[in-house]
């Protein structure tokens, strides 16, 4: 499928070949070739325990029963659609340094423009200076307009600021840069706080989408970070960046479960292109060939 650049190495290749059914060898081998791929070990037991109901299966029907079976765990935690009715409505970013926050926010800066929706970007990562120079590079590349403060300056500020003239100009979508370190954790979870809470207040009503951006290459180790992100920022989505690189991929499988919210676009490069809507099904056939 698109969501990957080069097609990688199937999870299953080989395994019909070498197993003549679902017998606990078989079962063994693909529960050890989930782990291997990032799904994690939660994942990987349930998944064997649900295909071990169906010992009677064979072949490409084992492979679609699997693939039901990731599917529906990905579904679980909600649609991949993006609620974002009002005018303005608006989308935080959020996620550690380097995971591809301001860089994703240049792809979507794009598919709304394309879109035909005014785009304003809000630098709110003041944390350090490069940080709105970027974001200044990707407004001026999609069409964007931009609200930005100077090095050192008040998040919770720019924020109230892009609000305001989102109002005035009648911009469509808002589209927040946060910063991915503070001097502390907790600085960093309660400024997030904040920002929401000044997007509540000023655009009252507005649909906001909390995104956690999380890069596929640090695997389960990463999910193991965004577990506490994604409880005190309130995510709403999921952007999994970087599946292009050497990710496995399959740390997607178990995202839903270890985080209850749903994946909503996958980053497969660096390029303003580079960002597909993320469909559960068509991820779980081309991992599991
Ligand atoms: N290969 C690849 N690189 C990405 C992707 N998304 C972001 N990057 C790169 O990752 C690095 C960090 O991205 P940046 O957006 O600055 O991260 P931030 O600190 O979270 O804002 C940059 O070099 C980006 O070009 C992706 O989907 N694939
Ligand atoms: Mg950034």
């Amino acid at each position: 499928m698109a969501l990957f650049k080069e097609k990688k190495k199937g999870l299953l290749g080989g395994l019909f070949a070498a197993f003549s059914g679902v017998d606990e060898d078989f079962l063994d081998e693909l529960e050890e070739r989930l782990i291997l791929a990032d799904a994690g070990v939660e994942t990987a037991e349930m998944a064997v325990d649900a295909l071990r109901q169906e010992k009677k299966l064979k072949g490409a029907d084992v492979q679609a029963k699997l693939v039901d079976i990731l599917t529906a765990e990905m579904e679980k935690a909600g649609s991949p659609e993006l609620c974002l009715a009002t005018k303005p409505a608006v989308v935080v970013m959020v996620g550690v340094n380097g995971v591809g926050k301001t860089t994703t926010i240049g792809k979507l800066s794009k598919q709304f423009h394309d879109q035909g929706k005014k785009v304003l970007l809000c630098a709110a990562d003041t944390f350090r200076a490069a940080a709105s120079e970027q974001l200044g590079i990707w407004a001026q590349r999609t069409g964007a307009d931009i609200v930005r403060h100077g090095e050192g300056g008040d998040p919770g500020a720019v924020v109230f600021d892009a609000c305001s003239a989102a109002k005035a100009r009648g911009s469509d979508i808002i589209i927040v840069d946060t910063a991915g370190r503070l001097h502390n954790k907790q600085n960093l979870m309660n400024e997030l706080t904040k920002l929401t809470k000044i997007i509540g207040r000023e655009l009252p009503g507005a649909d906001c989408e909390i995104l956690l951006v999380l890069d596929a290459t640090t695997g389960q180790n990463g999910l193991i970070q965004a577990e506490q992100f994604a409880k005190a920022a309130g995510v709403t989505g999921i952007v999994l960046t970087k599946l292009d690189g050497t990710a496995k991929g399959g740390v997607v499988f178990s995202i839903a479960q270890r985080l209850g919210v749903p994946v909503k676009f996958a980053g497969v490069g660096e390029g303003a292109e580079d960002l597909r809507p993320f469909d559960a099904r068509e991820f779980a056939e081309a991992m599991l060939q």
